[in-house]
């Protein structure tokens, strides 16, 4: 018995040396960011859209484990495509859902401190940066993401888009700091084709403390 249980524990160990990456909790009801972004969108966006990636990214990696463990090369680069979407789409909602707050719990309050400083030196005001930012972002063409990222090496912010679900630091460089998804699986149930619509209600749930909080990690 004991020899044949040694090498199912071995399998076992050599599978869990890594943990399987998980969907995190919301810290919001699904109807909390109403009437902005509807609870049916949340719920769907949440449940079905990022535990796709989760659920995909997680498979993947496990076709790479197998695939470096038989020093499969092939395999091993034809996975990175793969890992990039489901990757990068399990990093950029983890962001997003962070980045959005209920009104009334910290949704739309101005952003204060080193970034509200940095906003108004670069871009006049708040206001003109969220129509810089909405006017880059409107034009995604397909599917993507904008992102108000900062630049370490210039130690600015900069406005950027990504398409599909290339995570902005692994491509670009840039911390992302806000991030705000144009899929249309994000505005379409609710805004229909209109995307400058869904962008200009968005900012009325933008977590601004958190956005501060990712600058602050950013310059450290
Ligand atoms: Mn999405």
């Amino acid at each position: 018995m004991l020899s044949r249980s040694r090498p199912i524990l071995t399998s076992f160990r050599s599978h869990a040396k890594r943990s399987k990456f998980t969907l995190p909790d919301l810290d919001y009801d699904f109807s909390a960011l109403e009437p902005c972004i509807s609870a049916e969108i949340m719920e769907i966006h949440h449940t079905k859209h990022h535990q796709t990636y989760v659920t995909n990214l997680n498979m993947f990696m496990e076709k790479l484990q197998d695939a470096e463990a038989k020093g499969d090369v092939s395999s091993i680069v034809s996975l990175q495509q793969a890992i990039k979407f489901n990757g990068g789409g399990h990093l950029n909602h983890s962001i997003f859902w962070k980045n959005l707050a209920p009104i009334g719990q910290g949704g739309g309050d101005m952003p204060s401190g080193d970034l509200d400083t940095m906003i108004k030196n670069q871009y006049g005001s708040l206001e003109d940066f969220q129509t810089k930012f909405s006017a880059a972002t409107v034009a995604v063409q397909g599917s993507g993401w904008g992102w108000l990222g900062y630049d370490t090496i210039s130690k600015s912010l900069k406005i950027a888009t990504t398409a599909n679900q290339d995570p902005l630091e692994a491509t670009t460089g840039l911390v992302p700091l806000l991030g705000v998804d144009v899929w249309e699986h994000a505005y379409y149930l609710q805004y229909k084709n209109v995307r400058p619509d869904y962008l200009k209600e968005i900012w009325k749930v933008v977590n601004w403390s958190d956005v501060a909080n990712r600058l602050k990690d950013a310059k450290k």
